[in-house]
């Protein structure tokens, strides 16, 4: 029997916009409905940025806390907060959901390793930067994901596990295919596998049209995969997804074709070693 896959859900990113796709879900009661039916669909975890009621990207901690409760409300799915929130922002503006404690604590954080240009931007992780994020996230008793856009992220993450901030064996995001960053080519994800810090887990979220793609690789590989709307909107060529639970649904249909069993929240939680 093979390790079931964890499917995570991108659902809502600092990027994404209602013009680019009217399916984007902004408000806690859209995000809620939506990360329900990616749950019904096969996703174990959602990735979680949220908007102002206008849509602009936030990290502010009640609207965090607004979302997380209605996303708890109608499904059990994980959530994993954003700590990259959108480019520009200051270190204690992206760790707006790291003040949620209690019953609205998070199940996961994001932790990005290192900068990167990031389109026409760039994504600003100086080192001391990147320490003091990780040390919130320990300090909240939580395990990041470790986000790298790059092998040299991957190394990084070394550093940090020698600086006793983050727990080896950790799990890793490959984010391939950000203009500007390492694109998404299968000898890229299996050089970052390679790189991997023994008895790693990993999930690879790969840009627009490479990401259901990604999706197989993962599958094959005995990977993870996240999809959702922060990453690519479309669900086939010109076709935009009606909702996250769309891509979702697809990766799932992918997922099992290459003979893949998908993990329940319960055995994401045991796999990434949340507890
Ligand atoms: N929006 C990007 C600048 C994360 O969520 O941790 C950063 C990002 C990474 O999305
Ligand atoms: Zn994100």
């Amino acid at each position: 029997m093979s390790t079931p896959m964890v499917l995570t859900a991108a659902m809502v990113g600092a990027e994404t916009t209602r013009e680019q796709t009217p399916h984007l879900p902004i408000s806690p009661e859209e995000i809620a409905e939506d990360a329900a039916r990616c749950r019904e669909a096969g996703a174990a975890m959602v990735h979680l940025h949220v908007r102002t009621p206008d849509g602009k990207p936030s990290q502010d901690t009640e609207l965090f806390r607004a979302a997380i409760r209605a996303i708890r409300k109608r499904t059990d799915v994980l959530v994993q907060v954003s700590t990259g929130g959108a480019v520009g922002m200051s270190v204690d503006e992206r760790c707006g959901p790291l003040r949620l404690t209690g019953e609205d604590r998070p199940d996961m954080a994001t932790l990005t390793t290192g900068t990167v240009n990031f389109g026409e931007d760039v994504f600003w992780n100086p080192r001391s930067l990147v320490r003091d994020i990780a040390k919130r996230i320990k300090e909240l008793g939580l395990r990041p994901e470790l986000e790298c856009f790059d092998v040299g992220m991957i190394d990084e993450a070394r550093y940090l596990a020698k600086e006793g901030l983050v727990a080896l064996p950790a799990h890793f995001d490959f984010v391939l295919g950000v203009p500007g960053t390492l694109a998404a080519r299968a000898e890229a994800l299996d050089f970052m596998i390679a790189s991997l810090p023994e008895g790693s887990t990993w999930t690879v979220a790969a840009m627009g049209r490479h990401q259901l793609p990604f999706v197989e690789l993962a599958a094959e590989r005995g990977g993870n995969a996240r999809v959702g709307l922060e990453d690519n909107i479309y669900v086939s060529k010109g076709v935009l997804a009606k909702g996250n639970w769309e891509l979702v649904e697809e990766a799932a249909k992918r997922a099992k074709a290459k003979g893949r069993t998908l993990a329940t929240p319960q055995e994401a939680r045991k796999l990434l070693r949340l507890d």
